[in-house]
């Protein structure tokens, strides 16, 4: 299983999220081992295309099947790589996976020429494609979640129905991660507790229907094992909202204090009261990320991120007022912004000492928001819009839906940029890790 490239800077706090083992991988690597296949990860975050190239002869000796994620910056990746491991290698079967083949399928398909994509969770199908196989199945593409590509464009025997049931996934074999492998431990890394989020923002690409979780007691295990066996020292959670559920929270708490691992988790600000907050502390949580997106309740609206700026305020004061470390995203470049609105955020990072985390709007495919940005900015067409996402996110490339001239747009993300400098800490001097 291959781990694209990615062109990040490494931003401050979150030096770990470019080395520690991903959610997706170790769940499904671990599931596909323990079915009998031999498996590894190549994992090449940081590295250059060059530098994946090199590694062809190598996957095309030793694997019949590599299965590639795609995420929203993968797509010039896999129109070089993958054709260049086809022509090695015209026996192997190449399937795509991920957030970015589930939101444009026909064309990764198409360009990279690989022969199979699946939608949505990867798990299910990824077992059965391999069963079918060792059982030497002809058409692999009649599979339930299997897609392919022909002049009719994309399709479907059977579309995926059954949403896996979190409390089956395993519990991961790091050692899989050349990283963990290499040093025998795991400090750090990402955790999946939910699948799903309720909301429905206007620029957030959700990759799986409905909601779904790991019992409380189940992931209390889970900690407790990564500390044993993994020497972990911090986690982090990717549910897309941590705070869905007050009772779950609460339970979460429980199980997962004894362990003495240190966390984060992604939420929205909103509900978040003093008690939920000391309870999350007590538990270890060290950092929580806010999607504030915008303090401006016209913007707020705009993006139907369903918050207003008095629930903000709310729940980032009881963050901070328990020592939580609380990080809040920005989106630059809204449809809403005016230098009124700026003016307003800025206030609130006078007010709160928040580390801000600035991005420009990424328009995903398959969002209100990227539909919006492929008309006017991309000409309707995806595979610009495709090229500009492989590049975007290391804050040279600008997007913005905003009246305001490009200078003041700018301004505003670089001055979000530098108080992030200031304000925040690297992983190492953060107080994330450690027991409590
Ligand atoms: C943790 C996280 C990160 C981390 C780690 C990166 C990572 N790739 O895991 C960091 C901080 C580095 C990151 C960065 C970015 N992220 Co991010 N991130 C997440 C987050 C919160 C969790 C990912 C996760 O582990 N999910 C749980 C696992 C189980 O789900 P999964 O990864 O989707 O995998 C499942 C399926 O997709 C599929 N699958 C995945 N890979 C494969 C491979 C094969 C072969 C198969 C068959 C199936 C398969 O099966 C898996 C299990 O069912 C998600 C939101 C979310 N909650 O999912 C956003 C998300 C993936 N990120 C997103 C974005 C936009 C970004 C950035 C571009 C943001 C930016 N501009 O900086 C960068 C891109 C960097 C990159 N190349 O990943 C979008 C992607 C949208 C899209 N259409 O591609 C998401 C969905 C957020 C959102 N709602 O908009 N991210
Ligand atoms: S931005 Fe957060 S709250 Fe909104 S839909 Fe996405 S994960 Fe859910």
């Amino acid at each position: 299983m291959v781990v694209p490239p990615y062109p990040h800077y490494p931003v401050r706090g979150l030096e770990f999220a470019h080395e520690s083992p991903l959610a997706c991988f170790s769940t499904i690597a671990t599931l596909l081992e323990r079915a009998g296949a031999s498996v590894s990860i190549f994992d090449w975050r940081g590295q250059t295309l060059d530098r994946c190239l090199e590694y062809i002869g190598l996957l095309a000796a030793g694997y019949d099947v590599c299965g590639i994620t795609c995420f929203s910056n993968s797509y010039v990746f896999l129109t070089r790589f993958v054709p260049a491991l086809r022509s090695e290698a015209p026996r192997m079967l190449l399937v795509l996976g991920g957030p970015l083949l589930s939101s444009c399928p026909e064309i990764l398909l198409r360009d990279s020429g690989a022969q199979i994509g699946m939608l949505g969770e990867g798990e299910v199908t990824f077992l059965n494609l391999l069963r079918e196989k060792v059982g030497r199945a002809t058409d692999l593409s009649q599979l339930e979640g299997v897609c392919v590509v022909n002049d009719h464009g994309v399709i479907f025997a059977k579309r995926q129905e059954t949403a896996f049931p979190l409390e089956r996934a395993p519990f991961p074999n790091l050692s899989l991660w050349p990283s963990v492998a290499q040093k025998g431990h795991c400090r750090a890394l990402y955790y999946e507790g939910s699948r799903g989020c309720p909301y429905t923002c206007k620029m957030c690409y959700r990759p799986f229907p409905g909601l779904r979780s790991k019992p409380a007691d189940r992931i209390g295990k889970d900690f407790g094992r990564l500390a044993r066996e993994y020497r972990t020292e911090f986690v982090f959670f990717t549910d897309g909202t941590f705070n869905w559920d007050v009772a779950r929270v609460c339970a979460m708490c429980d199980a997962v204090g004894p362990s003495g691992v240190g966390w984060g988790c992604m939420a929205r600000p909103q509900g978040i009261t003093r008690a939920i907050a000391a309870a999350m502390v007590d538990a270890g949580c060290r950092v929580v990320r806010f999607g504030v997106e915008s303090f401006d309740n016209a913007s707020l609206r705009g993006i139907g991120k369903g918050l207003t700026e008095r629930e903000i305020e709310a729940s980032v004061e009881a963050a901070l007022d328990v020592g939580l470390e609380v990080t809040c995203w920005f989106l630059v470049g809204l449809e809403t912004e005016t230098k009124e609105m700026i003016r307003k955020n800025l206030r609130f990072l006078d007010k709160y000492p928040v580390v801000p985390r600035p991005h420009y709007l990424i328009p995903l495919p398959g969002t209100p928001l990227g539909s919006q940005a492929l008309e006017s900015r991309f000409g309707g067409n995806v595979r610009r819009l495709l090229v500009y996402l492989s590049e975007e996110g290391d804050g040279r490339h600008y997007f913005s839906l905003s009246a305001l001239p490009r200078k003041t747009t700018e301004e505003y993300y670089f001055r979000l940029r530098e108080l992030q400098a200031v304000r925040g800490r690297t992983f190492e001097e953060g107080l994330w890790y450690g027991s409590h």
